[in-house]
């Protein structure tokens, strides 16, 4: 954990690490529903390569890059079953080294939006279908809405509140079979969520949303209903998705929109909405979190009688109080005793040790 822990260690930052892959490692099951192709014995890799590997997707830079491949191929499991992995791990962090001795500095410097809140979710979608009107519908970002295409160019964040969380949502540039740009997709990659629009305002809309799944089925980073790695090819990743019909208010719409179930045959979870009246987006907002399966945890002082309730910190669900401690400060793990929790799953004051799994909107109160 010591390399990766960039990505964690963003105290009061709500900042979370990974996409869902933390709680369900790539097992046989997956090679079962033949959701990854394979014909080798599954390599049942761990919690801990899990993390480096999501660090990987995550990173900002080659240097990262670098740091987390290589502990990736400290972390995995050395038998059979990851021969092909392991080489195919050692061949990347060569190819890695190399392009960090060649690569300019400012090659790679690129276009970087730091994380914030409790994930990141990335809107993508053809042009025109309204990216820029949901970002202004649902954050306070104000990218140009217009009724002609290729208005965004570049990626603009805005901050999606939630009950008492902040998200982190991007507007990108269009997608068509022919434009796809560098940038979308490592926010593609690196995201916990993507949002795939289609409009239904536009009898064009089913071949440009089968479209924009085409063309990133064509790249190493694609889009499906749960994020997950392929564990026998290190640069291929899945990232959860969820199909948006926006302009349900539009002419013809309710129309569309059935012949889109006839046509594409997605297996994304469906939020319908108009981004322009705001039909289905309460419920958008409550889904997006939920996807992002984060546990909301508050502290209090153990000399204060009411936690902090303004600034929850989230973290995967499934993490325990160290997870929690960890975000506060490094001194916090180590020197851990035991905390008291308040919440729906134990009786008020329970002292629990530092392995106890918190859930959502419990209050800890942790003693060094
Ligand atoms: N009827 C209707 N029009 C919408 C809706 N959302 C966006 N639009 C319109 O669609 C056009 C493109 O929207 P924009 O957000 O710029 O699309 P982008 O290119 O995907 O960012 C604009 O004229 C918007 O007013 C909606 O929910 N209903
Ligand atoms: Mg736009």
């Amino acid at each position: 954990m010591t390399h990766c822990v960039f990505l964690l260690n963003r105290a009061r930052t709500q900042d979370v690490g990974a996409g869902s892959i933390f709680d369900a490692p790539v097992t046989a099951s997956d090679l079962a529903r033949g959701t990854i192709e394979s014909t080798t014995m599954p390599a049942n890799l761990t919690q801990q390569y899990l993390k480096a590997e999501t660090a990987y997707r995550q990173a900002a830079t080659l240097a990262e890059e670098l740091e987390c491949l290589q502990l990736m191929l400290r972390e995995l499991p050395k038998h059979k079953g990851t021969d092909k992995l392991q080489a195919e791990l050692k061949q990347k962090i060569s190819k890695t080294k190399k392009e960090l001795q060649q690569a300019p500095k400012a090659k790679r410097a690129g276009f970087r939006i730091p994380r914030q809140g409790a994930g990141r979710v990335v809107v993508i979608g053809a042009p025109n279908v309204g990216k820029s009107q949901l970002l202004c519908a649902m954050t306070r970002a104000r990218p140009e809405v217009a009724p002609y295409p290729f208005t965004t160019r570049e990626p603009i964040p805005g901050m999606m509140p939630w009950q008492d969380v902040m998200v982190q949502m991007i507007d990108t540039p269009p997608i068509t079979p022919y434009v796809l740009d560098s940038d979308t997709l490592s926010l593609i990659r690196g995201a916990d969520l993507v949002l795939l629009l289609a409009d239904l305002g536009s009898d064009d809309g089913i071949q440009q949303v089968q479209d924009v799944v085409d063309r990133t089925d064509q790249t190493r980073t694609r889009l499906a209903p749960e994020t997950y790695i392929d564990q026998n090819d290190i640069g291929l990743t899945f990232t959860k998705t969820l199909l948006i019909p926006n302009k349900i208010d539009a002419a013809e719409a309710a129309d569309r929109l059935e012949l889109l179930h006839e046509f594409c045959e997605f297996s994304f979870t469906e939020y319908v909405v108009s981004a322009h009246r705001g039909t289905g987006l309460e419920s958008l907002r409550e889904a997006v979190f939920r996807a992002l399966d984060v546990v909301r945890v508050y502290t209090k002082m153990p000399n204060q009688k009411q936690p902090d309730y303004s600034r929850p910190y989230t973290i995967h669900q499934g993490g325990t109080l160290l997870d929690v401690a960890e975000l506060i400060h490094k001194d916090f793990v180590r020197n851990l005793k035991n905390a008291r929790v308040w919440g729906s799953h134990v009786h008020d004051g329970t002292v629990v040790k530092g392995d106890y799994v918190v859930h959502d909107q419990d209050v800890v109160e942790l003693h060094i």
